[in-house]
């Protein structure tokens, strides 16, 4: 497995590092198994209680210098990173293939992400604006600034092992913070393979040790981030229950929260929707990465005019998926990541059907020596009422519900009906319709798309949902002012000092 060696992992890794140093293993293992094959790819080992109040400290001790660093030099740092991921794109993609299970295509696609997002780090370097205003006041100028904020933890999920933290991170690094990473105790191997890519560049730059940290553990490391008040901001990615428990111990010490958590994606497909393109964007939105996106295709809610014509395409569709092995390109759909997922995949099928769900393509577990690590499943689809509470579940796994529809308030309201609020899209070429799903009344989720799946945003917009996905919002646009404090400076250069208000005061 040359791709272990180009990214130095080794059979038995450390799992805290503040960039320079690597701390020495003090506590247990965590053994990383590929969902691929089932075997130990390597162990880590999980960063104790009061190695963590060092990296903590260490982080802390680094923002006072980093901080300092001029934005551009820092975007410097950040664009060497961008490129020794472009030289280890082949290996880290495999890497988050091996250890994840999603396709080749959607690992490197992961790694693309990453570049991509220090391209836009590196441009928003010289870029992080404040407003000029007018002041009430003769003699008086108004104007607001951006500081950094500190210690950034990022807590993030195994379906996007290395992307989702360079989201964070990158713009968390430009806006002159420094980092705490808490990867997925699923996919260790891909927060050390990281760790080592920056470490190389860091230390060519002369970069402050504490600026970029890794910390592995289960969920008691991220209670760590959550509960410590020299954690500015968590930004934390994964399941509601787990935003959950992250934004009570945050919000509990005045703290900031980024959350980005569930969703239940749904596409809408009109009557005057392009079939075909409807059909990719669904199969490709419920079936990629076996259904474990956030963004994941969830609901299909079509128009009853085309609905027995869609279902016919979509039962071609999945006959024709070619499930296995993730590292063969031949391959359309990888395994879960692990027992406990095929556990959840079963558990929903069995609900659904209980709640009087048909299924018109049937799941299952697939045996055999290609299937020895357990995690492959059969993408299903069942047909549904909007009522069932299993379709307002968010199940990670390849289960499609459909539902049918007469008007597009109807589909809108179906879509809206459940209680997270990520992604979203309308299939149609009708221009009222598209404009109706965009408009204040229409879709209630963070992304609204027209003629695109609910998976495969680019890293330009701002990336988040409503409702239980959190309301955070990370990646592009301004989502970088969640990781800087405002601050408005109003400056006299007059004689004297009228008040706000027109308020008096004279002595
Ligand atoms: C996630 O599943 O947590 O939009 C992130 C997408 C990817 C990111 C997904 N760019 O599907």
């Amino acid at each position: 497995m040359d791709f272990l060696k180009s990214l130095s992992i080794e059979k038995t890794n450390r799992g805290t590092s503040t960039g320079g140093t690597w701390l020495e293993p003090l506590s247990e293992d965590i053994a990383s198994y590929s969902p691929v094959d089932g075997a130990l790819i390597g162990t880590v080992s999980a960063t104790t209680a009061g190695q963590y109040g060092l990296v903590a400290a260490q982080a802390q001790k680094a923002f006072a210098e980093w901080r300092s660093w001029p934005a551009p030099r820092r975007g410097a740092v950040v664009r060497q990173i961008g490129d020794a991921l472009r030289r280890q794109k082949e290996s880290l993609g495999r890497l988050v293939s091996y250890e994840m299970g999603k396709s080749l295509q959607e690992g490197w696609g992961e790694v693309q992400e990453m570049i991509d997002i220090c391209d836009f780090a590196v441009g928003l370097s010289r870029q992080l604006y404040g407003l000029a205003m007018h002041s009430e006041r003769p003699g008086h100028r108004m104007y607001e600034q951006y500081h950094p904020l500190g210690v950034v933890g990022i807590i993030s999920a195994f379906n996007f092992p290395v992307a989702v933290w360079s989201w964070n991170a990158m713009l968390a690094l430009v806006c002159g913070n420094t980092c705490i990473w808490k990867p997925s105790e699923k996919t260790p191997l891909c927060g050390v393979a990281c760790q080592n890519i920056i470490s190389h560049i860091f230390e060519n730059n002369n970069v402050p040790d504490g600026v970029c940290n890794l910390i592995t553990g289960d969920r008691s490391a991220g209670e760590w981030l959550a509960a410590d008040p020299r954690i500015a901001l968590v930004s934390a990615t994964g399941s509601t229950r787990m935003g959950k428990a992250v934004a009570a111990t945050v919000a509990g010490r005045l703290g900031r929260s980024l959350l980005e958590l569930g969703g239940n994606n749904a596409i809408i497909i009109s009557k005057d929707a392009d079939l075909d393109i409807a059909l990719l964007g669904a199969v490709f939105g419920a079936v990629g990465t076996a259904g474990q996106r956030c963004t994941t295709t969830r609901r299909l809610i079509i128009h009853e005019s085309v609905y027995e014509a869609v279902k016919a395409k979509l039962k071609q569709a999945y006959n024709q998926l070619k499930i296995g092995d993730p590292l063969d390109p031949a391959n359309h759909v990888g395994p879960l990541i692990d027992q406990a997922a095929v556990q959840s995949y079963l558990n929903a099928i069995e609900k659904c059907r209980a709640e009087g769900g048909r299924f018109l393509v049937e799941g299952g577990v697939l045996e055999g020596a290609s299937f020895k690590s357990g995690c492959y499943v059969k993408p299903c689809i069942a047909e549904v009422e909007p009522l069932y509470t299993i379709v307002k579940e968010e199940t990670f796994a390849p289960i499609l519900y459909l539902l049918k529809y007469q008007t597009l308030e109807e589909a809108i309201v179906i879509q809206n009906g459940v209680p997270q609020g990520l992604s979203s899209a309308i299939m149609t070429l009708n221009l009222r319709e598209a404009e109706q799903f965009l408009s204040y009344a229409g879709s209630d989720c963070g992304i609204a798309n027209v003629n695109i799946g609910t998976s495969g945003a680019e890293i330009g917009g701002a990336f988040g949902g409503e409702k239980e996905t959190g309301g955070g919002r990370e990646s592009g646009s301004d989502a970088w002012k969640n990781y800087m404090r405002r601050q408005t400076n109003t400056i006299n250069y007059s004689a004297a000092l009228p008040l706000a208000q027109g308020i008096r005061f004279d002595l």
